[in-house]
């Protein structure tokens, strides 16, 4: 299916702000939804949908949050949809694979890396923004749990703006996978991959750009070289002065770990769990970091956008 057939699906709704944007060659930011349904806590996480959008627009670019609701995707929503993405209780966080089951049952859900990276991709977005990406559970060789995001980027031409993967993951696993399945990434400013609420993971990274524009002539040479689909990742650091405390940043992931063997937290539910953990036990601090991280990307991600939406065609 083209992506006009796919912008013209009955199955697929846009919000006009962003179907009048694509039309006319205006840039767009994609931004996930389950960062703010399953990974920050209310009240906080409908202000925080807001301003995030409320960023992208500032920086020049129509904000899509990606969601679906009633079994019906959605590329961008209104204010109503953002409430129930913040506020519905029992809502599903959805990968790529649960999309064509929650069409057909009529489901609701956020929308995960993966979900939202296929879904704005189809409707021909090309920027995308998120707080942290999903990667290689440290516990992999016993659970074998490796996020979707992961494969689904290796077959899917977008550019996403990230911090890193969380620390709760294995990370220098999780840059090994990307490596062999072909996901191109690059430091913003950077010769470290970033660790999500600290400004280096201490893993360096073998590329590194400093400006949009060099991010769109990455872009336009992946279309160049006609290459297979593959993501760009754009490993954008949180501001040294607004990190985690480095010292209690791995104190509290140990006990998170350490939290969850003892509950018997497995599968989808232990991002969610050790997320909270991290609130919970840095009074906070996690979450500013976290904010201060997926703000950044905002902003930075709408710029690319910008610099792509004046370079296309
Ligand atoms: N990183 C965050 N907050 C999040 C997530 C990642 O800082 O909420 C979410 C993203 O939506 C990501 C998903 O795609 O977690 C990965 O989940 P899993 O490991 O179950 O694939
Ligand atoms: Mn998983």
């Amino acid at each position: 299916m083209t992506q006009q057939s796919f912008r013209c699906s009955p199955a697929v709704r846009y919000s006009p702000e962003v179907r009048a944007a694509l039309d006319d060659g205006r840039p767009v930011l994609a931004l996930e939804s389950t960062i703010i349904a399953h990974g920050l806590p209310r009240p906080r996480n409908l202000a925080v949908a807001l301003e995030l959008e409320e960023l992208a627009r500032e920086h020049g670019a129509v904000p899509a949050t990606v969601a679906v609701l009633d079994g019906q995707p959605r590329i961008g929503l209104d204010r109503a949809g953002l409430d129930r993405i913040a506020n519905q209780d029992g809502l599903r966080k959805l990968a790529q694979r649960d999309l064509p089951l929650a069409v057909a049952t009529g489901a609701s859900g956020a929308t995960t890396v993966s979900a939202t990276a296929f879904l704005a991709a189809r409707a021909g977005l090309r920027v995308f923004a998120t707080g942290g990406l999903g990667g290689v559970h440290r516990d992999w060789v016993t659970s074998q749990d490796e996020s979707a995001d992961l494969p689904l980027l290796a077959r899917t031409r977008i550019t996403v703006v990230c911090a890193g993967v969380k620390s709760i993951l294995d990370v220098p696993a999780t840059l090994e996978r990307m490596e062999t399945l072909g996901i191109a990434v690059a430091g913003y400013r950077t010769d470290e991959f970033p660790g999500f609420y600290l400004t280096s993971s201490g893993h360096p990274l073998g590329w590194r750009v400093d400006d949009p524009h060099t991010v769109v002539a990455a872009m336009r040479a992946q279309d160049a070289l006609d290459g297979p689909p593959g993501a760009l990742v754009v490993a954008n650091p949180v501001p040294p002065a607004q990190q985690l405390d480095p010292a209690l940043h791995d104190q509290v992931v140990a006990d998170g770990l350490a939290a969850a063997e003892l509950k018997g937290i497995t599968g989808q539910a232990v991002t969610p769990f050790l997320l909270a953990h991290l609130v919970g036990h840095t009074g906070s601090a996690s979450l500013e970091a976290n904010l201060a991280a997926v703000r950044g990307n905002v902003r930075l991600g709408a710029r690319i956008a910008t610099a792509w939406a004046a370079t296309d065609r």
